[in-house]
């Protein structure tokens, strides 16, 4: 038995109290005190307004073969087409700093919407979003852009957009052209007539992706 364990309880002198560094971004952390009489009693109680808060938005990716897209592009253009249906992939990720050092995910989810045609801010704030879950296969034919937000748990947003994806899997009448050649550089009256007699290639074919 120490001496100090014979101060009544009342005898006690908590003053100084250190933070535990222990708050979260959902609720204020402790602090804890030594007893001043040195009896080595300690006191914790809550630390009021230590609480985190977070205001850094997601950060959000969207991948597609080897394009990669983490903002909203603002004037897409449909230069982007594909004679194969394509998989879209989306990351997100809301790493928020801890007071001890550490790192929390926050993240709450993701959501994708699929237009065929450049959306404003406004409008897109009206879109009915669909929870992302796995990745995305564009098919069948036709005009895409992918959107996407993400929102973490304190309703911070970031919004990130594909460019104009064209998908067009109807063959070309023109055989033996592999997928992704690019058809406009060829597609004069010259290339026509020398170099590939005979051959009428498509006006407005896929440029290379
Ligand atoms: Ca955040």
């Amino acid at each position: 038995m120490t001496a100090s364990e014979t101060i009544p309880a009342t005898g006690h002198r908590f003053t100084q109290y250190v933070s535990n560094q222990d708050a979260t971004y959902e609720a204020d952390g402790t602090k804890t005190a030594d007893c001043g009489n040195g009896c080595g009693q300690k006191d914790t109680r809550p630390e009021p307004g230590s609480r985190l808060t977070d205001t850094k938005n997601p950060e959000v990716e969207i991948t597609m073969g080897d394009h990669l897209w983490s903002e909203t592009v603002s004037q897409p253009t449909f230069s982007l087409c594909f004679r194969e249906t394509q998989t879209v992939t989306v990351t997100a990720r809301d790493e928020e700093a801890l007071p001890n050092g550490g790192t929390v995910n926050r993240l709450d989810k993701a959501y994708y919407y699929i237009s065929d045609k450049a959306l404003t801010p406004a409008q897109l704030r009206g879109v009915s979003w669909t929870e992302y879950k796995t990745a995305l296969r564009l098919n069948p034919d036709g005009k895409f852009l992918v959107y996407v937000k993400a929102q973490d748990r304190s309703g911070n947003l970031s919004y990130a957009s594909t460019d104009g994806i064209l998908i067009d899997r109807t063959p070309p009448e023109l055989s033996g052209i592999a997928d992704g050649a690019i058809f406009s550089e060829l597609n004069t009256e010259s290339h026509k007539n020398a170099s590939f007699p005979g051959v009428f290639l498509p006006v407005a074919g896929c440029l290379a992706a």
